[in-house]
Parts: structure tokens; sequence; C-alpha cells
């Protein structure tokens, strides 16, 4: 989309060189400083990257280039449809940092139609792998595999100058994200329904064909699919799938590279497949205490047995935020709309009544409260998607906007490879005796 990619290209051009005058005027200005327990402890907080496309305010939560969550429900352009805002205008946002036209957001809609071909020897390489293989497995693998189309290593490889690496990345970007909703729903269709697939409609929106390629034509989970593909898109720079694809493409690795790296990051249980892990966490206690409507007692009863158990709260805590996400908030809201009556919904909000007191009164979890995880699934499960071990490639086609948008502004930014200073215990305790 021509018009997407001159904008994108102005808007870089601005931030380069305002970039170049800070590094000149401010380069050394001091933005943080480090204590040994941040070194041992994860990195948490350090000021260390440079992240355009979303902020993380532990009160406020996400910002979308200023836009919270109940902002862009309210400005983001909309499907005639439907109430919730389109992904494809918050990909824009986040690219150019201008809220979309309705026009433009089609347009885009249409690019990404015409780009969607997925590789035939991708399908080929999934329909290779043991049909018990993790979703996302399967899915980071497919995005690996399709590595063989990337314009961007094509282009380094015949040698192209630095100052164009963004318009190979932007290509690359825009290819991977029209196919990613016809690799997860392939894999959807493959692992739970007897392979039997469903071709794409090309007159719906981006969402809107995902939630009927998994086999599911209401208009209320198709306006569902655009919500949650818009809240789960980014979660500022430092969480470890942006975190990682940034580093991955750091190095100059293309977009395929870079997001199935980053896929794998989100496949981990402290991460994106927290929101398998709540789920199965509901149903496990639902199972044991042998009613779909337990007590409060019940619930509390079970909640400090996992805790016994060393075990976390899925769904719960976050490295940043110190406030109930407002991302947990906006599904709750869709959900008081439309299913309200729903007894597993009811139980999601009980965990809600009743978590945070209890990891509270464990005097060391910094962050009490439900992050996005802790909502998604029950609501999944409502419109037909029980199949929660594919909870987490769901959140992987949403994220994928968010840390793609950013790859390419990497590159157009020039960002250098990322090289943190690891340190040793003899060199710890050197530094203590000496300070
Ligand atoms: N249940 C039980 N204990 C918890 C907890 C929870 N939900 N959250 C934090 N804690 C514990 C930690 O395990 C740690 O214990 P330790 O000192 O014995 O090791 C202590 O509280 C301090 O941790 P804290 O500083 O509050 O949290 P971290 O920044 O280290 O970790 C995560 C943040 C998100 C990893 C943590 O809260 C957690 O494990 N939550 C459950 C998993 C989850 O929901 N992850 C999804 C997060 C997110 F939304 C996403 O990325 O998708």
């Amino acid at each position: 989309m021509k018009e997407l990619k001159s904008l994108f290209q102005e808007k870089t051009q601005h931030v380069q060189k305002d970039l170049k005058d800070i590094l000149k005027n401010h380069g050394d200005l001091q933005v943080d400083t480090v204590v040994l327990r941040q070194v041992i402890g994860g990195m948490r907080g350090i000021k260390s990257m440079f992240s355009e496309t979303s902020l993380l305010d532990p009160i406020d939560g996400i910002k979308f280039r200023g836009y919270s969550i109940p902002e862009l429900r309210d400005s983001l352009p909309k499907s005639s449809r439907g109430d919730e805002p389109l992904p494809e205008g918050l990909f824009w946002l986040m690219l150019t940092g201008e809220v979309p036209s309705q026009s433009q957001v089609e347009g885009l809609a249409d690019d990404w139609e015409k780009r969607s071909q997925v590789p035939e020897h991708t399908y080929r390489m999934i329909d290779s792998l043991p049909l018990d293989t993790h979703p996302m497995t399967q899915f980071s693998m497919a995005i690996a595999s399709m590595q063989t189309e990337s314009v961007f290593a094509k282009k380094y490889a015949e040698g192209i100058s630095k100052m164009k690496y963004w318009d190979p990345m932007y290509e690359d970007v825009m290819n991977l994200i029209a196919r990613l909703p016809h690799i997860a729903a392939y894999i959807y269709r493959r692992v739970y329904h007897d392979n039997k697939q469903i071709k794409a409609d090309e007159s719906l929106d981006w969402a809107a064909n995902f939630a009927h390629m998994l086999g599911n034509n209401d208009e209320e989970f198709q306006d569902l699919m655009r919500l949650y593909l818009t809240i789960h898109a980014d979660h500022e720079g430092g969480n470890a799938s942006a975190h990682t694809t940034h580093l991955v493409g750091s190095t100059l690795s293309d977009a395929y590279y870079s997001l199935s790296a980053g896929m794998n990051a989100l496949a981990g249980p402290l991460h994106g497949l927290a929101n398998q892990e709540v789920i199965k966490f509901i149903f496990a206690m639902l199972d044991e205490i042998g009613t779909k409507t337990p007590t409060d007692e019940q619930v509390s009863k079970f909640i400090h047995k996992t805790l016994d158990e060393g075990r976390v709260i899925p769904g719960y805590g976050h490295a940043v935020l110190r406030q109930p996400d407002p991302r947990f908030t906006a599904q709750k809201k869709f959900s008081e709309k439309h299913l309200k009556e729903d007894d597993l919904i009811q139980v999601v909000w009980q965990l809600f009544r009743l978590v945070p007191d209890i990891l509270d009164g464990l005097g060391k979890v910094k962050n009490p409260w439900p992050n996005v995880d802790a909502h998604s699934g029950a609501i999944l499960v409502h419109y037909g998607i029980k199949e929660y071990t594919f909870y987490t490639v769901l959140f992987g086609v949403s994220r994928a906007l968010g840390v793609l948008s950013n790859l390419c502004w990497a590159r157009a930014l020039g960002l250098p490879l990322e090289r943190p200073k690891s340190v040793n215990l003899e060199w710890i305790k050197n530094y203590i005796t000496e300070n």
C-alpha cells in the first residue's frame, strides 16, 4: 500500500532527525541508575531501550502512541458490522503515529488480503509435524519456514545500502501480517477439526476473516476478535516477545527469523502461555470442587492450595503494571455487554474479587491484580474456541502487529546491534568490596 509506505517513510525521517540531534546534544544525559538487584533480577525497570509504538505506565497501563485502550476503542475506525476497533487501524497508528481514516484501514485490509498467499511448503512443513505438536511450535516453525520469501534477506545478499533497509523490511512485515491469520487458522483446523479447512472470505476485514477461517461466523465473535487482536498487539519494548523480536532483528536477521524467535518467547508460561494456563487452572478448580458455580470459600481454598504447592496463580501479577490491567478491564466490559450470564465468566469475576487480597497477603507479590490473560480464555470458550492449547497462537497473531511495526522502525532509524554487558559473581564481589 503506497500511501502507508510513504507516510511511514516521511514520519521516520522526522524521528531520525530528532534522534540525531538528541544524540549529538544530549547523548551523555543520565536517564537511570542500576542497582545489583536489577542486574541479578531480570533487569526490572531499567530504562535502556528505545521503542516508539507504545509506552506502559504502571498505573494507567498501556498507551499506543498516547492512546489508552478505552481511547482506542473510541477513536479507531470500526467495521460497519461491529463496535470494536479494527486492528488494521492500530497497526497504522503504531507505524505512523496517526489515526487512519475509514478508507485508509479498508485499503490496508485490501493490501493484506492481496499479500496473504502462504507458500505451499509452509503447509507441507506443518503437515509433517505430529498432530500433538503444541500449536505454538507449529506457529513458530511455520513463520520461520516462510523465511525463504524474505525480501530483506534477498536485498541484503544483493548488497542493499543500509539507508534503504526499511523498505524490504516493510515489505516482509506486511507480507507476514497478511499471512498469519491463515497459518493460525490452518493449524487450528488441522489439530482440532480433522483438518477440515475453511476458505478465506475476501470481503471480510483482517480479524473477521480470521474468525471466519477458525470456523465461527457469529458477528459478535468477529467483533471479539477485532478487540482481542487490538488489545494484545503491543506492551512497549521490554516485554519478552517484543524484546526478543527486537534483539534478533538487531542482528539484521529478517522479519521471519525475528518474529519466530519472538513467538518462542511468547510461548513461555510466565508470558503468553499464561492465557492457556488460566483456563486450565479454572477447569482444574471446577473439576476438583465438582461444580460450575463454586462458593467464595471453595475458590479461596483452591487458590491457597495452589500457592502452597509452590505454583503461581496464572493471569495475576505483572512485571510493570501495579493496577488491574486495562486489557483485562476491556474484556470485562465486553463480557458485561455480551456474556453476563455465562457461568465461566462469573468464575473469572469471582477470581478477580478473591485473588488480589490473597496474593497481597503473601507480602511479596508486587502486583496482585489481574493481567490480560486472566480474562481471555473464558470468553473464547463461550464462542466455541475451547481448545486452550491454541490460545497463545491467537495472542501471537496480535502481538505480531506491535513487534513487527517496531521492527520497521528499528531498521528505518538504523538502530544498532543490541549488546548489553553481563558480569559474573567474581566481578560482583569485587565491585562490592571496592564500594
Ligand atoms: N502467583 C503467585 N506468586 C506470584 C504471582 C502470582 N500470580 N506473581 C508474582 N508472584 C511471586 C513471584 O513468583 C515472586 O516470588 P519469589 O520471590 O518467591 O520468586 C514474587 O511474587 C515477586 O514477584 P514480582 O516482582 O511481583 O513479579 P515478577 O515481575 O517477578 O513476575 C510475572 C511477573 C508476570 C512473571 C508474575 O507475576 C507471574 O508469574 N504471574 C503469573 C503468570 C502470568 O500471569 N503471566 C502473564 C503476564 C503478562 F500479562 C504477559 O506477559 O502475558
